[in-house]
């Protein structure tokens, strides 16, 4: 360095003459070991072994501690680098740092207490030097220290490029409706700087309890999910996206929809005998009575066409109905309502008769239909009834054969026929034939003897 420094001093002096400050920025690069009075280290530090070495020696110490290097800092990540005399510490062609200062002994500059040395501007030197630079742990620029002279050397490194920060979002949870129940879900995430998603977790709750969730394992920016609704309620679809950022949800990635509850459609039906609406009357033959018929809507929508059909057993014989309505045709009632509110009821009175004598129960069956209603029909009501024996015969239990006949009374055996009827209520013990010809048979021992009872007619569905 000696040579240099001597010869840049001097090139100075004569530069700022005449006003020139200008130094040439590439001069020629020392690498040799300067072993002069200008060296803070004598001979220098060509290895940071050496400079270890020779850190406690004479007042070294006090020097680079000045400059703010301790021993330990005498390890670590160097490179090797060049400190040229416009201040600038470049390694491997690129400047680390500007505005180098260096220790140096009697180039002028501020005393260092205790020593021989000052701190001085890198221009006072003649000539660039090779330097092991220092880094901290991010690549940064600490310090330098000449080889050739081992002087240490302070620079400001450029200022730090603001590392932005990643970012991660859910940025929005869109809704598309498939159905009234079923909705699909595209979930999008917002990544920036280097964030990343790992996954997307879709949360469904109805009225405020989860019913459903499923997890998306992708590094996308998007992920999707369908959804379908179990019933009416409230629904609610939530993503939270996991980042590298962290768990990322909120109000734009939150979506819910209502399923209505779905009106229900529904209709009743109600058959009454008599004047007091009994589900049985005992009628006159061939004396005209009644039945009420009734028709409810039970649902929440209204009923269009509601097809009413009443259908008595052979032996009733409908007459009239009240209000007119429909048609009588081949003994069956038929009638289309209209139009059937909800809540509404509709009231029929059917005027009919027994012209003759016959045994057992006289079924009336009404049944109703609504289009809206699923099925058919979709609710029937029945109301029954029967005409009494002609005066002086009584029903007996024929024990020859268990069949319920009628007799004249006078005409009673108790070797023959029991009055308890329920002796002919013995199912193993009917002859073995069909239901049908056990009901015609009976109908056959009805005509005969004209007469019948309750336990015929009963025997009339088996
Ligand atoms: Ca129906």
């Amino acid at each position: 360095m000696k040579g240099k420094l001597i010869a840049f001093v001097v090139a100075v002096l004569s530069v700022a003459t005449i006003g020139v400050t200008q130094l040439p920025a590439n001069a020629a690069l020392d690498s040799t070991r300067d072993c002069d009075q200008y060296a803070v280290v004598y001979c220098g530090t060509m290895s940071l072994q050496e400079a270890r070495n020779k850190y406690n020696q004479k007042d070294h110490a006090k020097i680079y501690q000045s400059m703010g290097i301790s021993l330990s800092d005498l390890k670590g990540n160097f490179k090797s680098g060049v400190v040229y005399q416009d201040g600038r510490v470049v390694v491997n062609g690129k400047t680390v740092a500007t505005g180098a200062v260096m220790a140096a002994r009697g180039l002028g500059g501020s005393q260092i207490a205790g020593t021989s040395a000052q701190k001085v501007s890198v221009r006072a030197m003649g000539s660039a030097q090779t330097a092991m630079v220092k880094f901290d742990q991010n690549g940064r620029f600490l310090f330098a220290i000449m080889k050739p002279c081992g002087n240490p050397v302070t620079a400001t490194p450029p200022p730090v490029e603001e590392q932005p920060e990643p970012v991660a979002q859910c940025k929005v949870l869109s809704q598309q409706k498939l159905s009234d129940t079923r909705r699909r879900y595209e979930a999008v995430a917002t990544l920036k700087n280097g964030a990343k998603v790992r996954s997307y977790t879709f949360v469904a709750t109805k009225n405020g309890t989860q019913v459903d969730k499923k997890t998306v394992s992708t590094s996308k920016t998007n992920a999707t999910y369908v959804f379908t609704a179990d019933g009416p309620g409230e629904y609610k679809i939530s993503v939270t996206i996991h980042t590298s950022e962290g768990k990322k949800s909120g109000a734009r990635c939150t979506k819910s929809f209502t399923v209505a509850e779905v009106d229900q459609p529904g209709v009743a039906i109600e058959k009454y005998v008599g004047e007091s609406k009994q589900k049985y009357q005992r009628v006159g033959v061939n004396v005209e009575y009644t039945y009420q018929i009734r028709v409810l809507n039970t649902g929440d929508v209204t009923l269009k066409n509601v097809k009413v059909t009443d259908t008595p057993d052979q032996g009733v014989t409908l007459l009239s109905v009240s209000p007119s309505a429909g048609t009588i045709s081949n003994n069956t009632w038929a009638h289309t309502i209209k139009s059937l509110a909800v809540g509404q009821t509709k009231t029929y009175t059917l005027t009919a008769k027994v012209p003759e004598y016959l045994a057992g129960k006289l079924t009336n069956t009404v049944c109703v239909d609504a289009p809206e209603v699923p099925g058919n029909p979709d609710d029937c009501d029945d109301a029954e009834v029967d005409v009494p024996p002609t005066p002086g015969k009584i029903e007996v239990c024929e024990l020859s054969t268990f069949n319920i006949i009628t007799i004249e009374e006078s005409a009673y055996d108790s070797s023959k026929h029991s009055k308890d009827l329920s002796d002919c209520d013995t199912p193993e013990e009917l002859p073995e034939t069909g239901p049908v010809e056990t009901m015609l048979q009976v109908v056959g021992a009805m005509s005969l003897v004209g007469s019948s009872a309750y336990y015929i007619a009963s025997r009339r569905f088996i």
